[in-house]
């Protein structure tokens, strides 16, 4: 794995590749200036002329250097990679991309934020967006999911009334990037359809530790067409080969300061260091015989399928492996659209996919400033291209011969494919009915799978949820948007309901409700999805001090990054600290400028020489306080257990016995002096796997 400073001077390398052709600055129009650090002035004092053009051009130009930020998920990141199935979907799917594990796919992948602004933090309370570019021979089918499988909204008519009422308040653009103010939950308590997806916007589901360790979902519920004509149902689900892990609230939030962007530096730095994140696309297939088999309809995008009915069936995976040279020509102007769709992939009537089969390309044309945005380079397909489109702003095809259809002239081209063979057919469902304004009565319970998901909770998980719904009212001002929210939530759960209400100062729920559902399904639970992957990219810290012993370190340091792990060096300064055997152990980050919250595990080494002052740092102290805090995993060795010792009286738990390993709650020790046994670092593996331990009683430093 490269150094960050290895990296730096790639990237530099290609920046000044990028330099066109090395030779001197030129204006738009390619005429070499002489220089660009004086504008062109009536004497040396005297004012600017007009008709300093390289002047004007260059202001101009920076003038005009921003495009409309997208209405929602404004803030993104992307990456290159590609796509290959497994195996034929055939029996299901005529789509070429999925049917033979020898062809590689190209894909841009977008993630995202929805709520803020393009500047805002990444570590926010949200939906992540998941939207994937697949540049198919067929042309290019985008896959545009989010990280929650279900949506706030049944009916896409609603949209605009919902991203309204979660974007900052209209009066003085108060929150940013948050969702905890009136006007969300206002719409939350009046519009009972929310709160399935409200509750994963609770969960530690919404502050994803990576977007590498996110699941992606399709949401709505489409339709695959074999070479037969025959349609399944097919809901999409994206699972990270790393696991799915989150950050504790808490530390989501001085991450914002720390680092607001956590995430895609993550992503950025791991494509870099060659650690390709990976997903694995899996699908659910349901008959259409079967489209009535469930208690809720398949056309109700607030509504998943649990996997105990419908597996969720693997059919290939995804690595992204490059990322975009330009952040504004590649991420900015992607353009997704659910309705660039090939043929062997098709729609449903679901009212929230209809709606976005609209608004996207509506979205691209005043985004993008015109209807030439696919000629963009991330937009443009692999598949040639031939229509008789024509014109408009920002044309860059220069186009040949007739432009209309029948012609003679241009010998009939491009010609009619014909319906069969390669050309795309739309799904030939049968539809009958009334022109009505009037929601399906199938569409109408609320409450069972909001508390399907509860169920399928582990204790922390609902803990962390309480906590979450109490921040979350506890911003909200007025008093009876909290009471309906809480009477809202006692239809899910009396019991979630009571806990809200109680750390929110309302009124508990009259009566509270039965559990509007006994069921649960695991695959719904972090604990389940989480623990105990593999540890690479994990990113531990090791905290020096000057006397450390240099080989007990690298007794540890050795064996995790030999599984991938990322370990970095940090003392009360940058630069060096002197070892124990008269060495200089190089560091790599000086503690104040980072915090335990952008590392997964810290490693407390020791010195042969007594507890090394580490404890007197007190930037030391509360990196290490703020990591066991956080449930992550300690480990300390020798004398350095003795910096575990000093936190005791503030409740950091450790059971002290001497020249043994012990683990216990994602604690690792050792007092014995010299090199780590094979014991402790398996132990510390395993804890960092494991990730998180939330059993840990909470300090109080
Ligand atoms: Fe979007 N959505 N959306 N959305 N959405 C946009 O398109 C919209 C919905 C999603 O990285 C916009 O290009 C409507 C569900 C992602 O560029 C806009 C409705 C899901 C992205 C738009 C929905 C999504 C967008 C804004 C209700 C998950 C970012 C900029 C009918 C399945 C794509 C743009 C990227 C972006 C409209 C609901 C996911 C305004 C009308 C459900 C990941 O067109």
């Amino acid at each position: 794995m490269s150094s960050s400073a290895d990296r730096k001077d790639q990237q530099l390398e290609g920046f000044r590749a990028e330099d066109p052709a090395s030779g001197p600055l030129t204006t738009d129009q390619g005429v070499t200036v002489d220089h660009t650090d004086d504008s062109l002035a009536a004497g040396e004092r005297g004012p600017t002329l007009m008709e300093d053009f390289h002047f004007r051009e260059k202001l101009t130009r920076f003038d005009h250097e921003r495009i409309p930020e997208r209405v929602v998920h404004a803030r993104g990141a992307g990456a290159y990679g590609y796509f290959e199935p497994y195996e034929s979907c055939a029996e299901f799917t005529r789509a070429a991309f999925l049917q033979d594990p020898a062809v590689r796919t190209p894909v841009f992948v977008r993630f995202s934020t929805v709520q803020g602004p393009r500047g805002s933090a990444d570590t926010v309370r949200d939906v992540r967006g998941f939207a994937t570019k697949f540049y198919t021979s067929e042309g290019n089918y985008d896959l545009v999911g989010n990280n929650f499988p279900v949506f706030f909204i049944q009916d896409g008519i609603k949209f605009p009334d919902f991203v309204h009422a979660v974007k900052p308040e209209p009066h003085n653009d108060i929150p940013t990037g948050a969702s905890a103010h009136d006007t969300l939950w206002d719409f939350v308590s009046l519009q009972p359809e929310t709160l399935h997806a409200i509750m994963w916007l609770m969960s530690d589901r919404a502050i994803p530790r990576s977007y590498r360790m996110m699941q992606g979902f399709g949401v709505h519920t489409f339709r695959f067409v074999n070479a037969d004509g025959r349609g399944t149902f097919v809901k999409f689900h994206w699972k990270p080969r790393l696991g799915v892990h989150s950050l504790v609230w808490d530390e989501a939030q001085e991450c914002q300061g720390r680092d607001p962007d956590f995430n895609r530096r993550d992503l950025w730095d791991s494509i870099e260091a060659g650690e390709y994140p990976e997903w694995e696309l899996g699908v659910q297939l349901v008959p259409e015989e079967d489209e009535f088999a469930f208690d809720f309809d398949l056309l109700d995008a607030t509504k998943i399928i649990p996997e105990e009915q419908v597996p969720v069936r693997p059919i290939g995976r995804m690595v992204l492996d490059r990322n975009p040279e330009n952040f504004f020509a590649e991420t900015e102007q992607v353009a997704f659209h659910t309705a660039n769709v090939v043929p062997g992939i098709d729609f449903t009537n679901d009212p929230l996919l209809q709606a976005r089969n609209f608004s996207y390309l509506d979205t691209q044309l005043i985004r993008l400033g015109g209807p030439n945005f696919s000629q963009l380079p991330v937009n443009r397909p692999l598949a040639p291209i031939r229509t008789n489109q024509r014109d408009g702003y920002h044309q860059s095809t220069v186009h040949r011969g007739t432009n209309y259809f029948p012609n003679s002239l241009g010998g009939g081209c491009p010609a009619h494919a014909g319906v069969d063979g390669e050309a795309i057919t739309h799904y030939a469902e049968r539809v009958d009915g009334a022109k009505i304004r009037r929601r399906s009565p199938s569409f109408q319970d609320h409450y069972s799978q909001p508390a399907l998901f509860w169920n399928s909770m582990a204790d922390w998980e609902k803990q962390h949820i309480v906590q979450a719904f109490r921040f979350e009212l506890g911003k909200v001002e007025t008093r009876e948007i909290r009471s309906r929210t809480v009477e809202q939530l006692a239809h899910v759960d009396g019991g979630l309901a009571t806990q809200v209400a109680r750390g929110i100062g309302v009124a508990e729920p009259s009566g509270a409700a039965e559990a509007a559902s006994k069921l649960s399904t695991p695959a719904l639970s972090l604990e389940s999805l989480g623990g105990h992957g593999p540890i690479r990219t994990r990113r531990v810290a090791v905290l020096l001090t000057d006397g450390v012993d240099a080989q007990q370190v690298a007794s540890v340091r050795e064996q995790l990054v030999a599984q991938g792990a990322v370990m970095e060096a940090l003392a009360a300064t940058d630069g060096t600290v002197a070892t124990a055997d008269g060495e200089r152990y190089a560091v790599d980050r000086a503690l104040p400028t980072v915090a335990s919250v952008l590392y997964d595990a810290v490693l407390l080494p020791g010195g042969p020489t007594g507890t090394p002052p580490v404890t007197a740092d007190p930037d030391a102290m509360r990196f290490v306080r703020g990591a066991y805090q956080h449930g992550k995993p300690v480990a300390a060795l020798g004398s350095g257990v003795g910096v575990l010792s000093a936190l005791q009286p503030e409740g950091v738990r450790l059971s002290t016995e001497f020249h043994r390993v012990v683990a216990d709650q994602g604690v690792i020790t050792d007092t014995s002096p010299g090199t780590a046994s094979t014991e402790f670092v398996q132990a510390f593996v395993d804890a960092i796997a494991a990730h998180r331990f939330w059993n840990r009683p909470p300090v109080h430093g």
